[in-house]
């Protein structure tokens, strides 16, 4: 089993509210599929997501008429990147089921509690492949709450322990320094613990679930349940193929605190 997650920034063009990146997602579908392998997918919100979802202050919680709403939208925008991202894996031959994390998950003060499993594992029995993605969700205290994709991720991971986590990002992988910003900006091949404290904790984009260092703690996490947790760019073609069948591929590798 291959545990899968599309980010944000590669399916959508961040800058831009719900700017669908087509031609990139049925490409990485085609990869998928044509990998052949026994896989869960996770996708980002993208700009579908994070740009309503700061404007509303969602990760606040519930509170008022214009949150509510403001949560509305989120839920119907990640709807519809999640259908045009089931459209693309279909197509490219996939038997992909959606689980939305609004209507399976729940969370408790901003840390994920549940997010239905037995819907994975008799999904997964039937042959199909889950796909699930950052949505909002239901919160025991704050009333709602943001869903992150990496989160799930984690979750999944637990439960699973696939064999291979593959993050398909918009750069080569983790660099020291934001390789956007910062020539100079060195890609890490192997990241552990250690290199948290290095990371800043800025985000280039409107990115209400965290920079690239709380998305790291994350990958972290997860890769305590895999024996191969990598961060690879799925601008470029055939990366993601390659590294779901385990060939060796640029990209940074995700060393957990047990492996
Ligand atoms: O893009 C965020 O999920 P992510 C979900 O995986 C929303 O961090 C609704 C902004």
């Amino acid at each position: 089993m291959i545990l899968i997650k599309l980010g944000g920034s590669v399916i959508t063009d961040k800058t831009q509210y719900r700017a669908f990146r087509q031609d990139v997602a049925q490409r990485l579908a085609n990869e998928i599929a044509d990998a052949g392998e026994r896989c869960m997918i996770v996708h980002g919100a993208g700009s579908y997501g994070h740009v309503m979802a700061h404007r509303h202050s969602l990760a606040e919680g519930a509170g008022g008429k214009d949150r509510s709403k403001g949560l509305a939208k989120v839920s119907q925008d990640v709807r519809d990147l999640n259908l045009k991202i089931m459209e693309e894996l279909n197509r490219a031959g996939m038997g992909c089921i959606s689980i939305p994390p609004s209507a399976s998950a729940m969370m408790d003060d901003g840390a994920l509690v549940d997010i239905g499993l037995e819907h994975y594992h008799r999904y997964l029995d039937l042959g199909l492949t889950p796909v699930t993605f950052g949505d909002v969700c239901l919160d025991q205290t704050k009333g709602f709450g943001i869903c992150s994709g990496d989160r799930l991720m984690t979750f999944l991971a637990e439960e699973f322990h696939p064999r291979r986590i593959v993050f398909c990002s918009d750069v080569d992988g983790i660099f020291d320094r934001d390789p956007f910003s910062d020539d100079e900006a060195i890609l890490l091949d192997i990241v552990d613990e250690g290199t948290l404290n290095q990371l800043c904790r800025t985000s280039r984009y409107t990115d209400v679930t965290g920079s690239i260092h709380g998305k790291l703690e994350q990958m972290l996490a997860m890769a305590r349940f895999t024996q191969e947790c990598q961060v690879v760019n799925g601008l470029m073609p055939s990366r993601l193929a390659d590294a779901i069948i385990g060939k060796c591929v640029t990209g940074s590798k995700v060393r957990g605190a047990l492996q």
